[in-house]
């Protein structure tokens, strides 16, 4: 596959962010802090907000290293690497990231038209929830390749997983390997039989760190995962730190083209017998997107709830005006 930010017209180092909230400008400042960008353009409905957040992280730089962040227009993404969506509503106390579906699709239907008209090359990362909906209306919507549409999926998942193992076991959480997949939501899937620590399996390591009851363990963990934004929506009202710092790392692995492996929301043809639908399930991803899907084994009840999570996205997708 040719690398996508070696095109001419594009700046292989400018991010554009179109929605500015809490997760916009929390992943901004995460993307500034790492030194990755070299020019940051911040779109949202609010221009005084865009403006206001462009300001103050702008005011950290001397602490980071230069480069340049500014309230902008969708004329400004036509050279950018990578734009990155956060607008819409979030979700509020008690609501599904589901219930989110029709007030994000009417914005989607707004911005994504703009993002393809601005002659925009790079590559389209979709976080706004339901993420996996939303990546495939605006896959729809743009006209792009599949490649070049990627949603945040469950890496953020995935990082919650790893840290709560980490937690359980007393290890290092990034000696953990192992993946939610699915949807981004109420239906996904810790792949456990997949899982290990530094290649050892999950169940075995539980049992080096004197942990026996396996299935109660492992309900617990992944009930604690899949809860726990509505725990912290709950407690806070919303939640911007984990996800940015997944933000942060999937932008990294695109702008420098690392190659790494990541739970990224990308278009199902046929894996697991899903197709037409945008899911989670590792990748390899390149400065031009998803290039290569990797085949986990599933135990044949992670492989049903993998299709019955499919199904239910493809039902609220079957009732969208597109
Ligand atoms: P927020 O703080 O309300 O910010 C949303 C921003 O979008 C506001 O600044 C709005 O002005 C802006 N906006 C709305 N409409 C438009 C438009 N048409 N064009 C440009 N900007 C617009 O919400 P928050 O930042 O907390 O959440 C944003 C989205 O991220 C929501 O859909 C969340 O559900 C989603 N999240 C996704 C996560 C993930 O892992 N994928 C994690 C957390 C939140």
């Amino acid at each position: 596959m040719s690398n996508i930010l070696e095109n001419a017209n594009i700046n292989p180092r400018k991010i554009a962010m179109v929605g500015c909230g809490f997760v916009g400008s929390t992943s901004v400042y995460a993307i500034m802090q790492s030194g990755i960008a070299s020019e940051i353009v911040l779109i949202d409905a609010d221009q005084n907000r865009a403006e206001g957040e462009a300001m103050d992280i702008s005011h950290a730089i001397p602490f980071s290293t230069t480069q340049h962040i500014y309230a902008g227009d969708y004329r400004d993404i036509k050279d950018a690497a990578l734009v990155i969506v956060t607008a819409g509503a979030a979700q509020k106390p008690g609501e599904s990231r589901l219930d989110l579906v029709n007030k994000n699709v009417g914005i989607f239907k707004s911005i994504i038209p703009q993002i393809r008209d601005s002659g925009f090359g790079g590559i389209l990362m979709i976080v706004s929830n339901p993420v996996d909906i939303l990546t495939y209306v605006a896959w729809k919507i743009s006209g792009f390749s599949k490649e070049r549409v990627i949603g945040s999926g469950t890496v953020l998942d995935s990082a919650r997983l790893k840290y709560m193992l980490g937690e359980h076991l007393d290890v290092d959480a990034r000696n953990v390997h192992a993946y939610v997949i699915g949807e981004h939501g109420d239906s996904e899937i810790v792949a456990w039989s997949s899982a290990d620590v530094s290649g050892v399996n999950v169940n075995q390591f539980c049992e080096i760190r004197g942990h026996f009851q396996h299935e109660s363990s492992m309900k617990k963990i992944a009930d604690d995962v899949k809860n726990s934004a509505y725990e912290i929506i709950e407690k806070k009202h919303a939640t911007y730190y984990g996800v940015a710092s997944a933000v942060r790392r999937i932008a990294e692995v695109i702008l420098k083209d690392e190659k790494s492996i990541l739970p990224v929301s990308s278009l199902m043809e046929g894996e697991y017998g899903i197709s037409d639908i945008y899911l989670s399930m590792p990748a390899v991803v390149t400065s031009s997107g998803v290039e290569t899907k990797v085949h986990i084994d599933l135990s044949y009840e992670e492989l049903t709830n993998l299709q019955n999570s499919a199904n239910t996205l493809k039902e609220i997708l079957g009732k969208l005006d597109l």
